[in-house]
C-alpha cells in the first residue's frame, strides 16, 4: 500500500514538472517557505497567497490572475514583516521549464489593517519591475524567463525606497510564449513595508487583475515561431507603465526604438510599455496594420 502510494505521488509529480509557480522566496535574506499547492491546506502557514494547482492560466482575463486559483488569504495567512523600503525580494520557482517570456513583478497596497481582508481580484497593482526580450530576435533571443532559471530558478526584485510604508501583495508573475495561448503563472505574498517614501502610483500605473491585461496585447498574442519573429528584436511587456518610471528607484526598462509604423483604425500603435503613442499614428489614415510591429487592436488604448 505505501510502495503504492509513493509510485503513484511520485507520477503525480512528474505530471506537474511541466509547470509550476514561485514556491518561496528570500527577503533581505530571510528565506520563506510557499503555499504548498499539492499539500494539505490544514495547517499550511506561509505568506504566499493560496493556490491550488501547477497548471497555467490560459486567459489573459481569468478571474484567477490576480494571485492565482484561488489566491485568497489561507486559513493561517501570514505577512513578512518589517520589510524595508529598499529591500531585495527573490521569488525561486519549481525548476522551471519555460525559457521564452518576461518575467513581471506588481505591488497592491492593502488597507492598514493588512492584508488577509483584501481580495487580490479587486486589489489595484501597479508594477514595480519588469523584463521581457533581454536581447536577440524574439524567436531566438534571450528572454528573461531564461535568466531566471539560469539563477537558481529565481527572480529578485528591489521594493522601491519611495513606495509609501504599508502593507501590500507582491505578485510574481512570468508568463510563458513557449505555446499559444501564452501561459500566466502568476503568485502573490503578504509584506509589510516600513522605511517607505511618499511616491503613490499614478491612477494611470494602477490596474486590477483581471483588467490588467487584454487578450489581444500583443505581449500576450505574439507568436514566437512566426515568420515576423525571426527579425523581430522588440517585445511588448503587458500591463501598465512602470511605477517610478519618471524617477522611481528602478532604473527604467532599456527600451527599443522602432520605426514609426501607420496603423489604421481599429489599431493604433503601442509604445513598448503597451501605451498609446501620441504620434506617428493617425487614426484616420494609413496602410494596414502591421501588428507585428507593434497595433495593437484597441482603438482606446491601454486601459
Ligand atoms: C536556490 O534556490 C533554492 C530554492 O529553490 C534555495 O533554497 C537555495 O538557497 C538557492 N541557492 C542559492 C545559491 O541561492
Ligand atoms: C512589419 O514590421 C516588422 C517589424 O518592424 C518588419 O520587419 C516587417 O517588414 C513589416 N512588414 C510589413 C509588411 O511592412
Ligand atoms: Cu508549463
Amino acid at each position: 500500500m505505501l510502495l503504492t502510494a509513493a509510485l503513484a505521488a511520485s507520477l503525480y509529480v512528474g505530471g506537474v514538472a511541466a509547470h509550476g509557480g514561485v514556491i518561496a522566496y528570500s527577503i533581505d535574506g530571510k528565506y520563506y517557505d510557499g503555499w504548498k499547492p499539492y499539500n494539505s491546506a490544514s495547517g499550511q502557514t506561509s505568506i504566499q497567497r493560496p493556490w491550488a494547482t501547477f497548471d497555467p492560466i490560459l486567459d489573459a482575463t481569468s478571474s484567477t490572475l490576480a494571485c492565482n486559483n484561488d489566491g485568497l488569504p489561507g486559513p493561517l495567512q501570514l505577512t513578512a514583516s518589517p520589510v524595508a523600503a529598499g529591500s531585495k525580494v527573490t521569488g525561486y520557482w519549481n525548476t522551471w521549464p519555460h525559457d521564452t517570456g518576461p518575467v513581471i513583478t506588481y505591488l497592491s497596497q492593502c488597507p492598514s489593517s493588512g492584508c488577509t481582508s483584501v481580495n487580490a481580484q479587486t486589489a489595484k497593482w501597479f508594477k514595480i519591475q519588469e523584463a521581457g526580450l533581454l536581447g536577440g530576435t524574439v524567436e531566438k533571443g534571450n528572454w528573461a524567463a531564461g535568466a531566471m532559471i539560469a539563477n537558481n530558478n529565481s527572480w529578485t526584485t528591489t521594493i522601491p525606497s519611495t513606495v509609501p510604508s504599508g502593507h501590500y501583495l507582491i505578485r510574481f508573475e512570468t508568463i510563458a510564449l513557449h505555446s499559444m495561448p501564452a501561459q500566466f503563472y502568476p503568485e502573490c505574498a503578504q509584506i509589510e513595508i516600513t522605511g517607505g517614501g511618499s511616491l503613490a502610483p499614478s491612477a494611470d500605473q494602477l490596474v486590477t487583475f483581471p483588467g490588467g491585461y487584454k487578450a489581444s496585447d500583443p505581449g500576450v498574442t505574439i507568436d514566437i515561431y512566426g515568420q515576423a519573429a525571426k527579425t523581430q528584436t522588440t517585445y511588448v511587456i503587458p500591463g501598465p507603465r512602470l511605477y517610478g518610471s519618471s524617477g522611481g528607484s528602478n532604473p527604467p526598462t532599456p527600451t527599443t526604438t522602432t520605426a514609426p509604423v501607420l496603423c489604421t483604425p481599429p489599431y493604433v500603435l503601442q509604445d513598448s510599455t503597451g501605451h498609446p503613442k501620441s504620434t506617428g499614428c493617425p487614426l484616420d489614415s494609413g496602410p494596414t496594420c502591421n501588428l507585428s510591429a507593434g497595433c495593437s487592436l484597441d482603438s482606446t488604448g491601454f486601459d
